[in-house]
């Protein structure tokens, strides 16, 4: 069987990247990682041979062709059972389907105005009303999770795929010097620290590009 490829795009501007990425390696699946540039027209024509929306990340595993964060949770956590992916317990489960649902259909105002930026730290960044209701509705999220389960991840001790959803926030948090509650700082604390994040993080800060429109939503 073919190896597994991952196509990505920039580590400092791609939220979805960094969620499909963190995925697949949460899973343990062996998979290689094709990075395409994302200011370059002749490699947005061979994504789009990979991926019918020319979107990132696109995962090719076995035969099978996915280029949906969500439907790459799934399938990785069909494909690679063991890891755990989503919670054991039926009701967990969904509400942690729930919650990762959540932060893909929504939070436009929070993805659009502080957009994933890793190489960067603005600290006192205003945040406008509308932002901060987005944010007020993660750490709502984030506290009940914590408070059921006693962390240090969302659903307890093991990493589920709620964290890679989430992931992209807590970064943003970072980059936009949002101040946390000692329980969400200890949660980001935990997903920054992660040797996956510690991994991409870096690569993210020796990319060389500054892609000017790419420090909107991406
Ligand atoms: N809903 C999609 C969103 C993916 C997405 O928006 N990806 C962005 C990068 S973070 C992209 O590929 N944009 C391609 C482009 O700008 O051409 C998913 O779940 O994967």
């Amino acid at each position: 069987m073919a190896k597994a490829t991952l196509t990505i795009s920039s580590k400092n501007y791609s939220s979805w990247s960094l969620r499909g990425w963190l995925l697949t390696r949460f899973s343990g699946l062996d998979f290689e990682e094709i990075g395409v540039a994302p200011d370059d027209a002749s490699a947005r024509a061979e994504i789009l041979l990979l991926s019918p929306t020319i979107l990132v990340p696109c995962l090719r595993h076995d035969g099978a062709t996915i280029w949906d964060t969500l439907a790459i949770a799934e399938y990785l956590n069909e494909a690679m059972p063991q890891a755990g992916l989503l919670p054991a317990d039926r009701v967990q489960r969904a509400h942690c389907r729930s919650i990762c649902g959540e932060i893909h259909s929504g939070f436009t105002t929070l993805r659009a105005s502080l957009p994933v930026n890793l190489k960067h730290h603005f600290p006192g960044f205003k945040i406008w009303t509308r932002a901060q209701a987005d944010i007020d509705r993660v750490w709502a999220i984030w506290n009940e999770c914590l408070a059921a389960s006693g962390g240090p991840y969302l659903f307890g001790a093991q990493r589920t795929m709620a964290d890679a959803m989430y992931a992209p926030v807590v970064t943003r948090f970072r980059t936009y010097d949002v101040k946390l509650s000692e329980r969400l700082e200890a949660y980001a604390a935990t997903i920054m620290s992660m040797p996956e994040m510690v991994e991409w993080i870096a690569a993210a800060k020796a990319e060389p590009e500054e892609i000017e429109e790419l420090e909107v939503e991406y």
